[in-house]
């Protein structure tokens, strides 16, 4: 093996820091594109993406208030699933699930996507029969899934306490082993790079201020740099959706609301599966990096700050105080939170408004990290297209007209 002088790997890694390439431009706005897409965190830039690489549209803006990822997509605690209750949702994620399994590759960038598993606890018998029945369901689907006894989850995850004297013990778990986590900024970071390369525009510091609307159409949006113009506008601002319909005139059926993530310091590897539990309420992963990422339910008020209340934070680590007894003493490093834009039924809505030309991927909730590759996808065959892509076409707007609402509240994994 060579070896190197600690002079010379230092002088190695400065040269190398000081050269690195950009990963994408940082064009000024054109005066038009044929569709701007309203938000650069993964669902937009996803889009983005797919538009360019798919349909070979490529006269595409992403339209971005701060920088690219810096919304819910970085973060969120990154657990990836297609464990859905509901054919609908299911067929949804889980043809997200199968794009992230080629996602590295497809971009050429590692979103260290870890199929590590998934683990729903279930500590009491209701909350077993519904976890049971949509493993059933899942199976029926053609989606990954097993029930678990509590002794086989303890073989899993020897840190779990499993005994039957605790508070809520653990009577078994959903397991699908081909969820996990992945690089949250890394899905930003490689969708920018690949949409960039292809001719896409991607605006930074851009704020969208208002959306033109001429005849009832959308023509176009202005902006804190001027005013762009669109053939089609294309919303994907999560916590901002309500916002930017306004803009337009509308109302959607969503309610901004704060939720919470924090890490601890970094451990030695000893917890290599996701483990969730809606009863006690937490989620824990351990990231390559030796942080436990750790979350909890959403706040319960309305608002757009990306922070919430400490009582959430404190019950969240009661939690795994609970489920893990031997963390109690780890420290927690930080804590942020995300604006999470939740719809009666815990599903997204894709698609077409009432104004002609302007369409929003929205109400992915608590949830939409999982289907980031996914929900571009059929977001761009829908703008492509002008018609919902089959898997998106059930997440119309209009189900809150007709009621065909897709409850996957019990699937959502996090309280709200
Ligand atoms: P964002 O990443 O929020 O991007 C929207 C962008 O729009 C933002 O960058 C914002 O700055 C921009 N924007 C807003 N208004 C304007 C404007 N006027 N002009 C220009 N730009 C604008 N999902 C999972 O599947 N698994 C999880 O484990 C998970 N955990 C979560 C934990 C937390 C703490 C949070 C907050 C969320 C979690 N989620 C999870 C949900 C997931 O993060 C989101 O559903 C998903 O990231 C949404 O992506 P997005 O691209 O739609 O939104
Ligand atoms: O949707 O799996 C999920 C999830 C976990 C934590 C937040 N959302």
């Amino acid at each position: 093996m060579r070896k190197y002088s600690l002079l010379t790997l230092f002088k190695h890694a400065r040269e190398h820091h000081e050269r690195w390439p950009r990963m994408w431009r940082s064009p000024a706005p054109k005066a038009a594109y044929e569709v701007v897409i309203v938000g650069g965190g993964g669902h937009g830039l996803a889009t983005a993406y797919y538009l360019a690489k798919r349909h070979g549209v490529t006269s595409v803006a992403v339209v971005e208030k701060g920088w690219l990822g810096g919304g819910n997509t970085g973060r969120n605690t990154t657990i990836v699933r297609s464990n859905y209750l509901r054919d609908d949702a299911a067929h949804l994620y889980e043809f997200a699930l199968k794009l992230w399994e080629n996602l590295s590759r497809e971009l050429n960038f590692n979103v260290m996507f870890s199929p590590r598993g998934v683990l729903s606890l279930g500590h009491s018998l209701q909350e077993m029969r519904d976890i049971e029945r949509r493993v059933h369901a899942n199976r029926l689907n053609g989606i990954d899934g097993e029930m678990l006894t509590a002794r086989e989850v303890q073989a899993k995850v020897p840190l779990l306490n499993c005994s039957p004297e605790a508070r809520y013990p653990v009577l078994g778990a959903s397991w699908q082993p081909r969820g996990g986590v992945a690089r949250h900024d890394a899905v930003a970071w490689g969708y920018a790079r690949a949409a960039d390369a292809l001719g896409v525009d991607l605006l930074q510091h851009t704020e969208v201020r208002g959306i033109r609307i001429e005849n009832g159409a959308a023509v176009g949006v202005e902006t804190n740099r001027g005013f762009i113009g669109a053939g089609k506008v294309a919303c994907a601002v999560a916590g901002h959706s309500g916002v930017l319909a306004a803009m337009a005139g509308l109302r959607l059926p969503i309610e901004s609301r704060p939720l919470q993530a924090l890490v601890s310091e970094p451990l030695k590897p000893c917890l290599d599966t996701v483990v969730m539990s809606n009863a006690v309420h937490c989620y824990i992963s351990q990231s390559d990096k030796g942080d436990l990422v750790i979350g909890a339910g959403a706040d319960s008020y309305n608002g757009y700050g990306q922070r919430g209340s400490l009582p959430v934070v404190e019950h969240a680590l009661q939690a795994v105080c609970e489920l893990f007894p031997a963390f109690s003493r780890v420290r927690m490093n930080r804590q942020w939170g995300g604006i999470v834009d939740v719809c009666p039924d815990a599903c997204p809505i894709i698609g077409k408004t009432p104004v002609d030309g302007l369409y929003f991927n929205c109400g992915w909730g608590t949830g939409g990290f999982k289907a980031t590759p996914g929900s571009g996808a059929v977001f761009a065959d829908t703008l492509a297209h002008d018609r919902p892509h089959p898997l998106a076409a059930p997440f119309s707007l209009n189900r809150f007209h007709s009621g065909a609402l897709i409850d996957e509240h019990g699937a959502a994994g996090v309280a709200h």
